[in-house]
């Protein structure tokens, strides 16, 4: 519910998007339509709430992440961009986990009312402080279609003279009824397994009861998952990969703002361009999409 964001609405920008403004100067779009309900923040691009009508709000949000700007948000769906994890080799050891986008401010490059929903596009370019980072020429938009549908997609322009190669993730932290509802199917049987370097083979679908940290290297391209609430079909474009991520008690424990016991009620299923990634070249784009539809 839009209620427990604390948001204040500063304007509007169309019968269905209003500007809005957070208690610690973060800007944020909420968007309220006939479908759905969503908010979105411009630091990190990053979306926090989306609630179909008649339906369960689908995203677990931190209580108490930080919305100051300092640090990306802990739940909703952070931008991993222009790569996944830590930094690659061909990008230079020791940079921040999971890229920059969700970390930056983000413009707003439209939004537009359609027959199923309201489409926000907002924009990052490259600028001297993520070049300084990452040394490409970018153009990185993020068009979020709030609808009975939850579409997201991430088209990255190569808009330098070389090639560039990304890895991208749509870091999706689904709310849940408890770790025992939890069930997805689709993942495809090979996995990369990040807690004990391992790789792995998938029996069936999966479910969750402990810790886990995997990348599936093959997937299928829809993903179907229940939350215990109700069950979700997720379309992947263009991924190589699907990450499944809860850090359960002790790993939680690690993390300043998980909440205590909320990993009780979380899920990751991410769609994702992980290991080489994707290479663009000159003033081509290349898009990363998810699209999130209700089947029960
Ligand atoms: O997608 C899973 C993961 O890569 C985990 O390894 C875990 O660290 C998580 O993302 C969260 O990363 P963050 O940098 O947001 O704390």
């Amino acid at each position: 519910m839009l209620e427990n964001f604390n948001l204040t609405i500063q304007k509007a920008l169309t019968a269905h998007v209003s500007l809005a403004s957070g208690d610690k100067g973060l800007s944020y779009l909420v968007i309220q339509n006939e479908h759905a309900e969503a908010a979105i923040s411009l630091f990190g691009a990053h979306l926090m709430h989306y609630q179909a009508k008649g339906k369960h709000p689908l995203l677990w949000m931190s209580h108490t992440t930080a919305q100051d700007g300092s640090k990306p948000f802990r739940g909703g769906v952070p931008i991993c961009w222009p790569w996944f994890g830590p930094s690659p080799d061909d990008v230079g050891l020791g940079k921040q986990a999971h890229g920059f986008a969700r970390n930056m401010n983000w413009q707003i490059e439209g939004v537009s009312e359609l027959a199923e929903g309201t489409l926000v596009h907002l924009l990052l370019e490259s600028s001297p402080e993520s070049l300084a980072l990452w040394p490409h020429a970018f153009r990185l938009e993020f068009e979020v279609l709030i609808g009975a549908e939850l579409t997201m997609s991430l088209t990255t322009t190569n808009t330098g003279d070389s090639e560039l190669r990304y890895r991208a993730a749509l870091h999706s932290y689904f709310d849940t009824r408890d770790t025992a509802s939890v069930k997805v199917s689709g993942l495809g049987a090979h996995f990369l397994d990040k807690l004990t370097k391992s790789e792995g083979t998938q029996q069936g679908d999966f479910v969750l009861t402990a810790a886990v940290d995997r990348v599936y290297t093959a997937p299928e391209t829809t993903v179907t998952f229940t939350n215990g609430y109700e069950t979700i079909q997720m379309d992947n474009g263009n991924a190589n990969s699907v990450v499944v991520w809860n850090p359960w008690e002790q790993g939680a424990a690690g993390m300043a703002d998980f909440d205590s016991d909320r990993w009780q009620s979380m899920v990751c299923v991410e769609t994702a361009l992980t290991g080489e990634g994707e290479s663009v070249t000159s003033g081509d784009e290349h898009t990363l999409s998810a699209t999130l539809r209700y089947i029960a």
